[in-house]
């Protein structure tokens, strides 16, 4: 090649790159940002392959569960000595053949929980340059606004953007949550910390429910509840806009979460969230006033694979955009999670080799998180 060809040539990659850097740093910006500049096409950057898209999107909201519902917990006949035998029967058939169940009758106060609701969407109502402020590649970091899955990996982006608020502990994480919206810090401490009780509560009952301990007052002397109240909490504020061809991409690709249990607030009016069950994707249909509950990654290995971490994921939709609040609780920071003791014998051998958070966070940093790989990663003879 002439050295005048190729210079053009080079001059051309170069441009091709730049052009391909820009694209990446508009994508970047997250889904709102790219919504309010107005689309009526998805772009490719979200385009899933063929055999990895949803189906039934266009209907979703009608969609047929083939009559299956997710099992209801009912909060406060949990609490109740009279039928927490019953209750705790009904929690053990839902984290073994569901991983995942509706809680009802909670108890936190309907005016925290749509507290909460509004300040999400404020936050999201804000200009790109105000949300921006808090975007960071840093997955450490106690606040952290970004978009698609895991955007410094994710191959085809997912229709999601999301606020990180890392609750623990609460007094050394605070200082750096948004100060805008106004009432944004507010409604989350209030909100993190009764999430928080209910998940020591529901964490005390499953505990009981696999046998391990019977009483509160066990549960105190052996140390779970330290355990449980030194744990880590990460807020994830989800908002998923409506989007132009719901069925070409995902709201959130199949994954699960890597706590010990994750308690989310479902958009009472906006229908998204889908679980494997039985080979199929099931839809959640919302219950007002009522957590989705499900088992994550830790739990399912310290039940030594009795309680079930399940696949789920989130599909969007053409007319209304989505907000969902996920309160992810697990173990502390540094802490190892193992397969407890009591659950290992010689008809039911460990299943799992120790992990640890830290160890979570450095998989996802280097490697694109799909399904269930990092579980997959921790089995012992998979
Ligand atoms: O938005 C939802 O319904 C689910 C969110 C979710 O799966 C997550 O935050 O891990």
């Amino acid at each position: 090649m002439s050295p005048a060809l190729s210079y053009a040539a080079a001059e051309t990659k170069k441009e091709k790159e730049e052009q391909k850097r820009e694209i990446n740093r508009r994508y970047q910006k997250g889904v709102k940002h790219l919504c309010e500049n107005g689309i009526t096409k998805v772009p490719t950057k979200y385009i899933l392959p063929v055999s990895d898209r949803p189906t039934n999107v266009g209907d979703h909201q009608n969609a047929d569960n083939h009559g299956l519902k997710l099992p209801v917990i009912d909060f406060a006949l949990l609490m109740q000595a009279s039928s927490r035998s019953h209750v705790l029967q009904s929690l053990t058939k839902a984290c073994e053949e569901y991983g995942f169940f509706q809680l009802v009758n909670h108890g936190i106060e309907r005016d925290v929980i749509l507290d909460m609701i509004e300040a999400s969407r404020s936050f999201f109502n804000l200009s790109f340059e105000e949300r921006a402020k808090y975007m960071s590649a840093d997955v450490r970091a106690p606040v952290r606004c970004g978009t698609s899955f895991n955007q410094n990996i994710d191959g085809v982006f997912c229709w999601r953007d999301f606020l990180k608020l890392n609750c623990h502990p609460l007094s050394d994480v605070l200082p750096f949550w948004p100060s805008s919206p106004l009432n944004l810090r507010e409604a989350a401490v209030k909100y993190s910390e009764q999430v928080k009780f209910l998940y020591l509560m529901v964490m005390e009952a499953i505990v009981e429910s696999l046998g391990l301990t019977k009483t509160a007052s066990e549960i105190s002397a052996s140390g779970l509840r330290e355990m449980v109240e030194d744990g880590s909490q990460l807020m994830v504020v989800n908002c998923y806009p409506a989007c132009p061809e719901p069925d070409l991409t995902l709201g959130m690709p199949p994954h699960s979460d890597y706590g010990l249990l994750t308690l989310l607030l479902q958009d009472e009016q906006v229908k998204g969230l889908q679980i494997q069950h039985g080979g199929r994707w099931l839809t959640i249909d919302p219950i007002p006033n009522s957590f989705v509950v499900n088992v994550g990654d830790h739990l399912e290995i310290f039940s030594n694979g009795r309680y079930k971490s399940v696949l789920h994921r989130v599909v969007v939709n053409s007319v209304k955009s989505r907000i969902s609040v996920a309160s992810l609780h697990s173990r502390p920071l540094n802490s190892v999670i193992r397969p407890s003791p009591e659950l290992i014998n010689e008809a039911n051998p460990r299943r799992y080799m120790d992990t640890d958070f830290a160890t979570f966070l450095d998989y996802m940093n280097s490697c694109e998180h799909k399904r269930k790989n990092f579980l997959d990663s921790r089995k012992l003879n998979p």
